[in-house]
């Protein structure tokens, strides 16, 4: 039997608990495929990383170097959480293009070359230092117009790659359809969406691969009902808020996750958030943040919430006093302020076992 032309897995019809299962064998999606696109519903299918990684490394071994080009996808609402270290060591002796993708979720008027200089910035101390780096949306055509042109450009054979979520198939199907082609690739806010390799004919020349992503297992995503991913992979542009703080003061990310400021003195400090806007945020005593948290748990729209609070720490020295910085949270989006005297900033996450991935970083906007 073929491949399901949505996941790219080898269909079968003996076991509806295997991926690829499909009801007919002359069906062209499998059924796992056919419930998301129609219902929005997902069959759980982990992908293996390491499998990936192996598989991926042994591609490269195989095709000549002058042959493959990689186009390594990573998403801008969750820069650090979106990168997969195993894959830039693994691609970075061969033609890299880092397509930074969902730009259309920064404020419209964020200057796109200052993210370019921060990006190429930021992987310039990386492996993949030789990379170009280009800005994308797969919602606009301007854009995959030029990644379309940029891709015509040489017949290489084209693999995209990087973690789950990050827009992969999505970015596909747009060149197919910027190229009057019927994009068939499933697309959708889960990870592991694509199962397997799935090869792309822009034309007779111009072959594209899509690839099963990694899923990002440091992303609060997971601690919640999957149903609710739509908090985290979401269309409209980010919201900012403006917080003027005391000294303890906490603000709540929908009960989902809270942060605490403390302080020296008993000014107030401006806190930027930036942010979906369909998770609200609200300000508290940090003395009142437990209770605030027992009191709305039952409301709020996390899963996986425990007794454990995790809690991350930031701490400034006082040659950082007066600079801006941002802190990222994988899946939550980030705030910045500029560090005074004896700041510290404490993020609780009720969970136990995930490790959320935070990142002290100078502010991208
Ligand atoms: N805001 C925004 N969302 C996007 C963009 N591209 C994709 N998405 C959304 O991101 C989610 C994941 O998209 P996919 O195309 O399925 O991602 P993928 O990288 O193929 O994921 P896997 O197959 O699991 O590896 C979906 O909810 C998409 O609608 C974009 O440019 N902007
Ligand atoms: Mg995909």
């Amino acid at each position: 039997m073929s491949k399901c032309i949505g996941c790219g897995v080898l269909k079968q019809n003996s076991d509806h608990n295997k991926p690829g299962y499909v009801v007919k064998p002359e069906n062209e999606y499998c059924l796992r495929c056919f419930k998301i696109k129609n219902y929005n519903e997902l069959i759980d299918q982990e992908i293996n990383a390491e499998h990936f990684i192996s598989k991926l490394k042994e591609l490269i071994k195989l095709e000549k170097k002058k042959e493959i080009e990689f186009y390594y996808i990573i998403d801008i609402f969750d820069l650090e959480g979106s990168r997969v270290p195993d894959i830039e060591t693994a691609i970075k002796n061969y033609p890299v293009t880092i397509v930074i993708n969902k730009i259309d979720l920064l404020p419209k008027a964020v200057k796109l070359a200052k993210i370019r200089r921060y990006i190429t910035e930021l992987f310039a101390k990386s492996e993949l230092n030789n990379a170009n780096i280009i800005l994308n949306t797969s919602f606009k055509n301007n854009f995959i117009n030029s990644l379309l042109n940029k891709i015509k450009k040489s017949k290489t054979k084209k693999y995209f790659i990087g973690s789950s979520n990050v827009g992969k198939s999505s970015i596909i199907n747009s060149l197919l359809r910027a190229n009057n082609l019927i994009p068939q690739i499933v697309e959708s806010k889960y990870f592991n969406t694509t199962l397997d390799f799935i090869q792309i004919k822009l034309s007779s020349d111009d072959i594209i691969f899509d690839t099963p992503g990694i899923a990002r297992n440091n992303s609060i995503a997971n601690l919640l009902n999957k149903e609710d991913w739509k908090y985290i992979y979401f269309n409209k542009e980010v919201a900012q808020n403006t917080f003027q703080l005391k000294p303890n003061n906490t603000i709540f990310y929908a009960g989902l996750a809270w942060v605490n400021f403390e302080w020296e003195n008993e000014k107030l400090n401006s806190f930027h958030f930036f942010n979906n806007k369909e998770i609200k945020l609200h300000r508290t005593n940090t003395k009142n943040a437990f209770d605030y948290y027992e009191r709305n748990k039952k409301n709020i729209i996390s899963y996986n919430l425990d007794q454990t609070i995790n809690k991350q720490e930031f701490e400034f020295t006082e040659k950082d006093i007066n600079k801006e910085f941002e802190i990222s949270i994988s899946g939550l989006g980030w705030f910045n302020f500029k560090i005074k005297n004896s700041m510290k900033i404490t993020i609780n996450i009720p969970c136990k076992e995930l490790d959320v991935k935070t990142k002290l970083r100078k502010p991208i906007i």
